[in-house]
């Protein structure tokens, strides 16, 4: 009897918590979008202060095809708390096909809304799509941008915000004001003639010059109160340029990186990669005599210094911001660089997306079920360059990946095998996919042989930055690794001649893309798939993975899946 009631009593606790478990989704706040993209004639870099003989060639050279999101260069901000229901409806008035990825928004369990070529098919010119998605288990900042056809060099690009949920502090105090500050390199050529250029065989020359929020030099005004304190969401949304940000004067706090917050340090100057986004706190100050201030974005490792400038103003500046601008480190000065990537690590103690300490997540004493070493590089087909991964340069199928698993179309990618390590033999073209078992816990070593910084992000995922260091790299480089407090985030760069190394548990099943942030090195065949099947899923064909969202309503089908 007794024992017949406590199993009563313990179905009646699990429906409980089954019903609520179910109701959190529904329950979560519904955010809804509309955004209609279209091109825009626009000049961000405006008429140089060049010699009065090019001032009219400069002039109709730099108006440009800008992709605008409801008529705003960056787009609209994605203000979003964990949790949150999103319902984003992109109308497309291009005239291409278009799509856009949330650069670091998990997705949990839901690749279908990743938006990049292998996952969905385009949303077609006069067409529009609802991406619909919860923001799960996630705090920090972010930025969406177009995924396909080069389309990031004209714009299309926005912040994205995750706020803490009012039941998990924050660990300092509540600013007084957020700042998004998009930074990314610029060029004033047509995204469409840099495409064919690329597709010719050339390389990107040096970008124009650097914008921030989508503006030309000493555009972007940030009003400062006398002492109050400002959070600032910087995120690198360029094409291939290392930029170092830097305010005249003001020091940064650094508080969080792509969802991780970090031990609280200042710093004068921050080297952003292609990419990556962190938070500061900027103290303003108390008494400016009538200054104001510069707000710097100039590129790293380049021939010559490109500047994006801003300007910080306060309610008493009477003056513009003069004389030189405020010093970063020298442009070649790696180490500097490196140094400072070491540098930043996660704060154990404090708790993000939930209320448990960040630090509980021991991934220090979790066993390494695989080894990647992903080596960049490139090759030429016929007179085309193109990049590669592991000797592979990968060529998209004429229906995305996601759509081919889940319909079963039998294809040629399922043979192909990708090499766990750099390989000797003559590089190929090919559709690289990797398949994976949930919650393996991978151990991948970016090497990086050529003369450029390389970075690279993997969507669906965070992972643990353990180690960097120049030259190559082998198993006794392990023992250097930082196996207790290393950032968790979503893009890494990796130094010339260098290597970086993550660890991260693959809990997030799904078919997802491993990319060079870098535009020309992903235009031209720098990535792979990871494919996480379900739990205790043993054949990865039987697709979609078992746990996954299902396939959305309104998927849009194309290539062999369109008539399915
Ligand atoms: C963004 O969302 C947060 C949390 O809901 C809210 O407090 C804040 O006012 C919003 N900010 C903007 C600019 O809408
Ligand atoms: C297209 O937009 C309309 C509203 O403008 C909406 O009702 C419809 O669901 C959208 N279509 C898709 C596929 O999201
Ligand atoms: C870590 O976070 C806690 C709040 O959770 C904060 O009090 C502490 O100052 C932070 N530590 C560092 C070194 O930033
Ligand atoms: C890790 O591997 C070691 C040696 O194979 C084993 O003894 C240990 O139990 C494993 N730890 C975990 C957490 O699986
Ligand atoms: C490509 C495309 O869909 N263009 C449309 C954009 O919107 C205008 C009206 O707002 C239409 O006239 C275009 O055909």
């Amino acid at each position: 009897m007794t024992h017949v009631t406590i199993t009563s009593t313990l179905v009646l606790f699990i429906s409980i918590f089954t019903i609520a478990a179910v109701l959190v989704d529904s329950e979560s706040p519904h955010l809804f979008f509309d955004w209609t993209v279209t091109y825009s004639r626009r000049a961000p870099l405006g008429v140089d202060k060049q010699a009065c003989i090019f001032i009219l060639i400069n002039f109709i050279a730099s108006i440009n095809s800008v992709i605008v999101i409801n008529d705003q260069f960056p787009g609209p901000v994605l203000n979003a708390t964990t949790n949150d229901v999103v319902d984003i409806n992109i109308h497309n008035n291009l005239t291409d096909p278009f799509l856009i990825t949330w650069n670091g928004v998990q997705l949990r369990r839901n690749s279908w809304q990743d938006g990049v070529q292998e996952t969905n098919c385009p949303i077609l010119p006069g067409q529009n799509w609802t991406y619909s998605f919860q923001i799960k288990d996630q705090i920090g900042s972010f930025f969406y941008f177009p995924s396909l056809l080069l389309h990031k060099a004209a714009g299309g690009y926005g912040a994205i915000r995750v706020h803490n949920r009012d039941n998990v502090p924050v660990p300092f105090a509540q600013p007084y004001q957020e700042f998004d500050i998009l930074i990314g390199d610029w060029y004033n050529v047509d995204h469409r003639d840099m495409r064919v250029s690329l597709d010719e065989g050339n390389s990107l020359p040096m970008p124009d010059g650097v914008l921030i929020n989508g503006v030309g030099p000493n555009q972007a005004i940030f009003d400062f109160e006398s002492g109050a304190i400002y959070r600032l969401r910087i995120s690198n949304v360029g094409l291939k340029t290392s930029l170092n940000f830097r305010i005249e004067d003001h020091l940064m706090l650094l508080v969080e990186t792509e969802g991780s917050y970090t031990i609280q340090q200042h710093y004068s100057s921050l080297d952003i990669h292609v990419g990556q986004s962190y938070s500061v706190l900027v103290t303003a100050k108390d008494q400016t005599n009538g200054l104001s201030y510069y707000m710097v974005a100039s590129s790293r490792f380049t021939a010559f210094e490109l500047f994006g400038i801003g300007v910080v103003r306060y309610p008493d500046s009477e003056v513009d911001p003069f004389g030189p601008f405020p010093a970063g480190p020298p442009r070649y000065d790696y180490k500097f660089s490196l140094d400072q990537a070491r540098s930043i690590r996660w704060n154990l103690s404090t708790g993000a997306a939930r209320p448990n300490p960040q630090g509980s997540y021991h991934y220090g004493s979790i066993n390494i079920s695989h080894t990647l070493v992903l080596e960049n590089s490139f090759m030429y087909e016929g007179s085309r360059l193109r990049y590669t991964i592991n000797g592979v340069s990968f060529v998209h199928p004429d229906t995305p990946l996601k759509l081919a698993d889940y319909f079963q179309l039998d294809d040629e990618f399922m043979s192909v095998i990708f090499p766990d390590s750099p390989v000797d033999s003559l590089p190929t073209l090919g559709t690289s996919v990797i398949d994976a078992n949930y919650h393996d816990f991978v151990h991948i070593v970016f090497v990086n042989p050529l003369q450029h910084v390389q970075t690279w992000h993997i969507d669906g995922y965070n992972f643990f930055i353990v180690g960097m260091g120049w030259g190559s790299w082998d198993e006794s480089k392990m023992a250097t690794y930082n196996m207790v407090d290393a950032v968790s985030r979503s893009t890494v760069q990796v130094y010339p001649s260098s290597w970086t190394a993550i660890l991260t548990k693959l809990d997030n099943q799904g078919m997802w893309n491993l990319r060079s942030q870098n535009a020309e090195n992903w235009y031209l065949g720098q990535e792979l798939y990871i494919r996480v099947k379900g739990v205790g899923q043993e054949d990865p064909s039987t697709i979609p993975a078992r746990d996954e969202a299902p396939i959305p309503v309104n998927i849009i089908k194309c290539g062999r899946a369109t008539s399915l």
